[in-house]
């Protein structure tokens, strides 16, 4: 058989199921294109995506720009390795590190390996400029986290079916409330040796919980206070997704009319992926100042395809995009009209409680337990009428579409969602 012939969505599945590790449970859909806010399955049937590959297609599927940018770059120098300097990292550092305000970047692939990235160069620094003794520092994480699925992020888990049976796990990590910052300061109260405070802004596959208005900001004071690092990792609500450049920093560089005022909660580690190369390449980056950077030197931390030309190039336009078309502003706008609508049928709904996000990072509460199918028997009704969405946990649907979206599609998606949701009543 020619090895990309052209396969029915019956015979995809077939082969994912023989020959694939069954580490996913797929909404029954075979897709085969994509473009902008659109996918086509084999059959030729179209879909709005409202799912972005879990935020990190939040340029649109196929960007023309990334994609050329893609194209031109694997055909003229792909990979080196670190061992020797390449033509376009320095750049693609300069051009990120200014758009995130930070002096310095780490550049990684996957946003697994930026957060243990993270966790390292944050020990590093606790033993080398906080004084911590060696291999007692311990990082601050909170209930429900979700930062990857490597053995040390497992490790400080509290999701069964991500930790079980993993085990030995990593230690140093104490794990407290989200959204409570109380529970942050007793937990820096009655702790000695605290390295760092490991947080999402906005906890994506916990259900889209966005805190309070002020945690971030009491937040980063507290660790200010006890001299810990705070560290927030923006892998799935960075780059525009949540109507800001960034969901931790309230001056982005998108002059954001909505910007003004809001709290600047500057992290002392960023921790970045999906988007920023749009979806096109596996690129993920940790940002810091020079203080604390500094303590990485050369052979204390790589990766064979970290910074690569290929990962520079597409993510310097990737970036582009986002400017260049004002994502935002795009996704503040058209989130708050999401919002705004659901939440006209909501309140007329027995089977939607609430909908919740910022930006276009949105999900919807099913009204039933967590076990039940509903969630899943309404994304796969979404299916149907031409509209691609997942449950996170048991009754929650997040909506996520790329940023790019008009004002006319979403409200198209709108309309698909609310009538779908009528045949739940
Ligand atoms: C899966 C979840 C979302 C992330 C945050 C780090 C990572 C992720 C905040 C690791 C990755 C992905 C992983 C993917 C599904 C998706 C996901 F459901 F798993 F939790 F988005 F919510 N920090 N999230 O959200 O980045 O190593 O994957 O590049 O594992 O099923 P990665």
């Amino acid at each position: 058989m020619n090895q990309s012939e052209i396969l029915s969505s019956k015979t995809a599945i077939e082969l994912e199921n023989q020959f694939g590790a069954h580490n996913y449970h797929p909404l029954p859909v075979v897709l085969s294109k994509g473009e902008g806010v659109y996918v086509w399955d084999v059959e030729g049937k179209k879909y709005y995506d409202f799912l972005s590959a879990y935020s990190a297609v939040n340029q649109g599927h196929c960007h023309p720009k990334i994609v050329n940018a893609l194209i031109e770059q694997s055909k003229t120098l792909s990979l080196t390795s670190r061992a020797f300097y390449n033509d376009k990292l320095g750049q693609f550092e300069k051009y990120a590190t200014s758009t995130f305000g930070f002096d310095k970047m780490l550049p990684m692939n996957t946003g697994a390996e930026a957060v243990e990235t993270a966790i390292k160069l944050c020990r590093k620094w606790a033993y080398e400029k906080k004084g911590i003794p060696e291999n007692a520092a311990k990082i601050i994480v909170c209930e429900n986290n979700f930062h990857g699925r490597t053995t040390t992020i497992v490790s400080f888990s509290n999701d069964p079916v991500a930790q079980t049976n993993f085990g030995p796990f990593t230690s140093g990590f104490i794990r407290i409330p989200y959204n409570d910052a109380t529970a942050l300061a007793e937990a820096l109260a009655s702790n000695e040796n605290v390295a760092g405070f490991l947080v999402e802004p906005i906890q994506g596959e916990a259900g889209v919980y966005v805190p309070d208005e002020n945690y971030l900001t009491q937040a980063k004071a507290l660790c200010e206070t006890h001299g810990v690092l705070f560290i927030a990792d923006e892998v799935q609500t960075g780059i525009a997704r949540t109507g800001k450049l960034l969901a931790t920093c309230g001056h982005c560089s998108c002059e954001n009319r909505h910007c003004s005022g809001t709290p600047e909660v500057k992290p002392d580690i960023l921790i970045l992926g999906k988007a920023i190369s749009g979806g096109a390449y596996p690129i993920s980056g940790v940002f810091a100042n020079n203080d604390i950077m500094e303590v990485i030197t050369p052979g204390s931390h790589g990766s064979t395809f970290g910074g690569n030309p290929v990962a520079a190039s597409v993510g310097i336009a990737a970036l582009e995009v986002v400017k260049e078309e004002q994502l935002a502003q795009n996704a503040f706008d058209l989130g708050e009209l999401f919002r705004a609508e659901l939440q006209k049928y909501i309140d007329n709904s027995n089977i939607v409680l609430k909908v919740r996000g910022k930006g276009l990072l949105n999900a919807i509460v099913i009204n039933d337990t967590e076990e039940s199918e509903t969630a899943w028997n309404i994304c796969v009704a979404l299916k149907e009428n031409g509209l691609l969405a997942k449950p996170t946990h048991g009754n929650i649907i997040r909506f996520a579409p790329p940023l790019v979206m008009t004002k006319e599609q979403l409200l198209d998606c709108v309309s698909i969602i609310t009538k779908t949701l009528e045949d739940f009543e």
